[in-house]
């Protein structure tokens, strides 16, 4: 290996393992990071680049998460944020017992597709033991069932200049004076196809609780608990993440968080 190879690698290797020890420290104390002129903030927001390139060059694209056995699953999936989401579209599919309920594929795609519950129940099953990390500090082991995302893309037919799958979800996380703010998320195409990546509609052999998402939640198995979208009714796919929220990508990440958000 040539000494500016190595030279490279050692500051590679230096600058994933800061920058993910940052956001971990960081979220602990997520409070302060909310303002601007945060210090820690700045510097999180410095590494996203850094560490997606750094993470995905050392990770690779098809690497699996890990998957646990039925007797590693030790208590029922924690819920967390948003758990009984108050907008009156999400309460108009609850009354009816989500019967109404569609799937949106939009965006940069040959042609914008919809699936009803139905329609997803019948399309290939896959179910993974994972274990789920928040960045609050606790992890439940898991056992999801559901259809992998990568089918219904194929479906849609996504064009080559979209580069991002934008998840838009039916919670308003958080009220302001402008309105409510609804959680979304997004990642890049190569977790958006990934095999583990699937569509939801069964926890631990169970119809997923409304408190973990109905109807549909997004495991994105390789990420962090903030990239796994609960009531989740669109996936669109863009070249740009600016003009959704404040830019950054996903509800956590414009209070902060990083956006690759990688385990
Ligand atoms: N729509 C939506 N998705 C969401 C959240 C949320 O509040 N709303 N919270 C996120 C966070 S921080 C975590 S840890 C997990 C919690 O999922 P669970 O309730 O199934 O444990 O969902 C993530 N996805
Ligand atoms: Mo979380």
């Amino acid at each position: 290996m040539s000494q500016l190879q190595l030279t490279r690698r050692r500051f590679l290797g230096v600058s994933a393992a800061s920058a993910s020890s940052l956001v971990l420290a960081g979220c602990e104390q997520f409070d302060f990071l909310g303002s601007r002129d945060n210090e820690v903030r700045n510097v999180l927001e410095m590494a996203n680049t850094l560490t997606y390139k750094v993470q995905r060059g050392l990770i690779g694209d098809q690497v699996m998460a890990r998957e646990y056995s039925a007797s590693e699953i030790r208590q029922g999936q924690k819920p967390n944020g948003s758990t009984d989401p108050t907008t009156p579209e999400y309460k108009a599919l609850v009354a009816n017992d989500f019967a109404d309920y569609r799937l949106k594929i939009t965006g940069m795609v040959e042609q914008e597709v919809s699936f009803s519950l139905d329609e997803l129940r019948n399309m290939p099953v896959r179910s993974q033991i994972t274990r789920h990390d928040c960045v609050e500090g606790w992890s439940c082991i898991a056992k999801w069932t559901g259809t992998p995302l990568s089918g219904l893309l194929d479906q849609a037919k996504v064009r080559p200049e979209a580069r991002f799958a934008v998840y838009h979800c039916f919670d308003n996380i958080q009220r302001s004076l402008s309105g409510d703010i609804l959680y979304y998320e997004s990642s890049d195409l190569v977790d958006a196809y990934h095999p583990q990546s699937i569509l939801s509609y069964g926890l631990n052999d169970e119809a997923l609780p409304i408190a973990n998402g109905a109807p549909i939640r997004l495991r994105i198995e390789r990420a962090l608990g903030y990239k796994q979208p609960k009531f989740l009714h669109t996936v669109e796919l863009v070249d740009d993440l600016s003009p959704f929220g404040k830019g950054k990508g996903g509800y956590w990440e414009d209070n902060g968080y990083d956006w690759y958000g990688g385990i």
